[in-house]
């Protein structure tokens, strides 16, 4: 399909224009950066919220009951489930498909689950692409579903604007060494499954954590949920409203943004690396001239880079 012609039909919402959009940019070939270049112009409106933690943790099915939520307001709403299941085995995928199933029919609702490519942690290098590009495309409101683990936390919190760090009533000991992560990028801290015991000694946990870190302007609130039931899930929309307005008024929002550009352009030229070192021509005749020692890494590096 001609370039245009697929964005045209996906800002008009065609959902299978769209799935094709997302397709392309998470390819990585050229038609997919032409993709994005274009839409990136017109973004910059949408608010992207991220919800990490561990896997099974609720996200999902949270993830849907905030989108049921936000339909209220929002006339469109975007969802990126980015999957930890490898290229080969779509079981994970589907299963988050069927999980957000509740809109199956709501064709204002956009789902789409990405795998992450051998990409370490639990974001896909696409993922933050694609979002750019939704934005472009209009959508006001853009979830991120990401596993919580090591780096993405970092990672979520370059690519979203509000970022949601969920925990399970009786967190286990592991997540104990993750705290230091979770603080530095938690926005806004959800206990879910609050329906079983132990919901309010961990509340008391993260309070007592957040106690001894650092003082900063915006404090975490640390909400309740049942993700299942959809108890909690008004009272987290307005604490990502509240948080939005903070942000706003503070001015740190450029702060977030900017940081937003420098880690899609690290990203962007991260990219080019890979791409020109997996296009195998040019790099076998230089892998030859290092092997042979008429050349060494750091200087074939340097010139890969400034012939680009
Ligand atoms: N009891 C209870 N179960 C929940 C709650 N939220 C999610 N679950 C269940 O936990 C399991 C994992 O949920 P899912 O949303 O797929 O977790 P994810 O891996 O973090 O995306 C599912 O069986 C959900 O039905 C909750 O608040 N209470
Ligand atoms: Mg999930």
């Amino acid at each position: 399909m001609e370039i245009n012609v697929l964005i045209d039909a996906a800002s008009s919402g065609d959902a299978r224009a769209l799935g094709k959009l997302c397709s392309l940019v998470e390819d990585g070939d050229a038609q997919g950066r032409l993709l994005a270049a274009k839409l990136y112009p017109f973004g910059g409106t949408a608010w992207t919220t991220g919800v990490t933690g561990t896997p099974g943790s609720g996200k999902s099915t949270l993830v849907s009951e905030l989108a049921i939520e936000v339909r209220g307001d929002a006339e469109r709403v975007a969802i990126l489930a980015v999957d930890p299941s490898s290229p080969l085995s779509g079981g994970a995928i589907l299963g988050d498909r069927v999980r957000m199933g509740a809109h199956g029919g709501d064709e204002a609702v956009f789902i789409r689950s990405l795998a992450n490519r051998g990409h370490l942690g639990g974001i896909s290098r696409a993922t933050s692409v694609i979002a750019a590009c939704l934005d472009g495309l209009g959508f006001p409101e853009i979830f991120i579903e990401t596993v919580g683990v090591g780096q993405s936390e970092v990672e979520i919190a370059s690519s979203a604007d509000t970022t949601i760090v969920m925990l399970t009533a009786g967190w286990g000991d592991d997540v104990q060494a993750a705290k230091a992560g979770f603080l530095e990028v938690a926005d806004i801290f959800v206990v879910n499954k609050s329906d079983r015991d132990g919901a309010d000694a961990t509340v008391k946990d993260i309070e007592a954590m957040l106690e001894i870190g650092p003082t900063t302007e915006w404090r975490p609130p640390v909400l309740k949920t049942v993700a299942t039931t959809g108890k909690g899930v008004p009272e987290l929309w307005r604490a990502v409203g509240d948080h939005r307005k903070f942000l706003m008024d503070s001015g740190q929002i450029e702060h977030r943004r900017r940081k937003r550009a420098a880690h899609d352009l690290a990203s962007a030229l991260r990219a080019n690396i890979d791409h020109s070192l997996s296009s195998e021509q040019p790099t076998s005749s230089l892998l030859d001239a290092i092997v042979a020692r008429r050349t060494d890494p750091w200087s074939a590096a340097d010139r890969l880079l400034h012939s680009r």
